[in-house]
């Protein structure tokens, strides 16, 4: 009968230990995740750095949110877009077309256009505006590997 009672208490306290630990790991998972608004106060801009920008950004991570802000057509003359790009030789040469238009004109106004980084991999953005001009003359672009959960 005492060794029941035991064994009865040992696997509650283990239930309870499971419970805890899994709690735990969903809170790392999720109660980190940030929204980063790119450029800062510059915010998405002709003619600021963003590669020197996302250097000096500090950690960014997976499940975090890149914020593009932006002003939209009517109270700005000069329009700007979010593409993600295929692969990092097309971020080096400004090459637009084969990459994904994530953001319109008029999507980056307000809170901005918020994407979200799943996966520990190489993101690479730009401006799609102006033939490529804001990608390569007006630096609108950067890459960004977020780091795995662990690291942050
Ligand atoms: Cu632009």
């Amino acid at each position: 009968m005492e060794a029941l009672k035991i064994y009865r208490q040992w696997s509650f306290f283990c239930l309870i230990m499971v419970i805890l630990l899994w709690g735990w790991t969903m809170n790392v998972e999720y109660a980190d995740a940030k929204s980063i608004i790119v450029g800062g106060n510059e915010g998405w801009h002709y003619g600021y750095n963003y590669d020197d920008w996302v250097s000096k950004a500090g950690k960014i991570c997976v499940n975090d949110f890149l914020v593009f802000k932006y002003s939209s057509p009517p109270s700005s003359p000069f329009p700007h877009s979010v593409v993600l790009l295929k692969n990092i030789h097309n971020y080096r040469a400004c090459i637009l077309s084969p990459g994904r238009v994530l953001a319109g004109p008029t999507q980056g106004s307000g809170g901005g256009y918020a994407f979200k980084l799943k996966k520990h991999q190489n993101y690479c953005f730009a401006c799609g505006m102006g033939n490529a001009t804001h990608c390569n003359a007006g630096l609108m672009k950067f890459c960004v590997k977020p780091k795995v959960l662990a690291e942050c």
